[in-house]
């Protein structure tokens, strides 16, 4: 996985959106905001994930494939609803099976975007409360395993005054010192 500041040039979401030169985020800074990933190889990967998801107590899991053929009739909406910029009451996992994307995630205080390009293999954890969104790249597919912990609260919160003050923003914010 790498992990980049997002360029804010505005035009396809679906393109890298990388600095000329790039500006790569660290696994410092990635710890500060507490964003998690694990790279597990997808040739075997059922045991490590099991593993991990017990070790983490996600006890459900299903998988979603975003693309024209897996999504159908919704896709754009879908497509347009994973790129506003929103937060959930839980954490948001993902195992990349196949296909690749980008998760953007906010880093506190500075709220920049961080763009995290996501492939095969890449399992990412983003702690409950944290600001994000996601887009396809421009291979338009990407094939991922969700977990679950055991109380799915699965509602996206688009960003607003609200959600700033929702107890799960609070407790992130707490969380990463701010
Ligand atoms: C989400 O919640 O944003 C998604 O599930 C996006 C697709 S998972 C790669
Ligand atoms: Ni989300």
């Amino acid at each position: 996985m790498r992990a980049y500041y997002y360029d804010n040039i505005p035009g396809d979401q679906r393109l890298p959106h990388d600095y000329v030169p790039s500006r790569p985020v660290s696994e410092d800074t990635l710890d500060k905001i507490n964003v998690k990933h694990w790279t597990i190889p997808v040739e075997g990967y059922e045991s490590k994930v099991n593993a991990l998801a017990q070790e983490r107590g996600y006890k459900n899991r299903d998988t979603i494939n975003v693309s024209k053929e897996g999504l159908g009739e919704v896709y754009e909406q879908k497509i347009k609803g994973f790129f506003e910029e929103h937060m959930h009451e839980d954490e948001e996992i993902r195992y990349i099976l196949s296909g690749s994307g980008f998760f953007d995630v906010r880093e506190t205080p500075t709220d920049a975007w961080i763009r995290l390009a996501v492939e095969p293999g890449d399992l990412i954890v983003l702690p409950a409360g944290i600001y994000h969104r996601f887009t396809l790249d421009e291979g338009n597919c990407i094939k991922a395993l969700r977990l679950f912990q055991d109380e799915p609260k699965w509602v996206p919160y688009n960003r607003t005054a609200d959600t700033d003050v929702n107890p799960h923003r609070v407790n992130y914010l707490k969380s990463v010192g701010v």
